[in-house]
């Protein structure tokens, strides 16, 4: 495609394809979007964020990631059209101008890239990073269980063949310190959004334990409004409430570190669909699947705009 307006939404892309997208968008709209590379991969990919902003400095930050687990694809491929929604909106959409003019978006679209190129080339259901463990024939950490946030507890694994293998230490994957480095000097992300496939859930913190989070009451009745908005466009209906009470225990992952790094909104997706597909879901539920989506993410950023 020769612009953003051509590339085609509705189908899945090559790694090549979505670097070459992300690179369009930042030179058509070099006022609103830039590219940071905040890291790179095992294998030596940059890790590339799309930073939406129309200017000044440290506002509040909103993050969202997509494809930290390689083979969930409608989430790679959701985040390239949330990626255009973003430019197409900025001024002509209320809701998004002003989530715009106060705060910043940071969309990381391949979180791991080594493992997306896996997929694409070797073996569609990998979900781990690609980095090798020493003393097991086994490859790959589970980027969601890697997080120093009840590190090494149940819902996680020590053995490196496990598909939830945690690594042996707190972010060891190059794949996860870069973004815990941009967290930290970021300083001032206000919510966290990291996106996965599939079962049509909507969870807050925590996974690693029972105990509810603080502001747990908060979460959960956002979480219902924003799952609410999403089923008005084709009446998808998402499960909704904290990890471990909501999927099942799990240790290491994203949202509760980030939430104990202090902050508050985050999130983690389940998208479509409940199983009939799974992962391999056909790409006539892209569209669809990244569109009731937003209408979920809109009423997470608007909330965290106004609080
Ligand atoms: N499921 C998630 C997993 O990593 C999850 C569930 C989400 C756990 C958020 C912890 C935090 O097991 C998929 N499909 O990856
Ligand atoms: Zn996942």
């Amino acid at each position: 495609p020769r612009s953003s307006d051509n590339f085609d939404y509705s189908n899945y892309h090559t790694i090549a394809e979505i670097y070459a997208f992300q690179d369009m968008l930042v030179a058509e709209f070099p006022n609103l979007v830039s590219k940071i590379v905040i890291g790179q991969s095992y294998e030596g990919r940059p890790l590339t964020v799309l930073k939406f902003s129309t200017g000044g400095t440290n506002k509040p930050g909103i993050w969202l990631d997509t494809g930290i687990h390689s083979r969930e694809w409608v989430t790679q491929a959701s985040g390239t059209w949330f990626a255009k929604k973003i430019v197409t909106d900025y001024g002509r959409e209320a809701s998004l101008t002003a989530i715009l003019d106060k705060m910043d978006i940071f969309l990381e679209i391949m979180t791991n890239p080594d493992g997306f190129a896996f997929t694409q080339t070797s073996n569609r259901m990998w979900r781990k990073t690609r980095k090798p463990n020493s003393g097991s024939r086994c490859v790959g950490t589970d980027p969601n269980r890697n997080w120093d946030a009840g590190f090494g507890g149940p819902g996680s694994s020590a053995e490196p063949c496990s598909e939830t293998y945690r690594g042996p230490r707190a972010n060891s994957e190059s794949e996860v310190k870069s973004i815990v480095d941009f967290v930290r000097s970021h300083g001032n992300l206000k919510a966290f959004v990291s996106i996965h496939a599939y079962s049509q859930m909507l969870l807050y913190p925590y996974g690693y334990t029972k105990t509810p989070c603080k502001e747990q009451n908060e979460l959960h009745k956002l979480a219902k409004k924003a799952i609410t908005d999403l089923a008005s466009l084709y009446g998808t209906s998402y499960r909704y409430g904290s990890i471990i009470n909501t999927i099942y225990q799990a240790s290491g992952g994203t949202i509760d570190w980030t939430y104990n790094q202090g902050i508050k909104y985050s999130y983690s997706f389940e998208l479509r669909d409940t199983g009939r597909y799974g992962f391999i879901l056909p790409a006539n539920q892209i569209l669809p699947t990244a569109k009731e989506t937003w209408l979920a993410l809109m009423t997470i950023m608007t909330h965290t705009k106004d609080n």
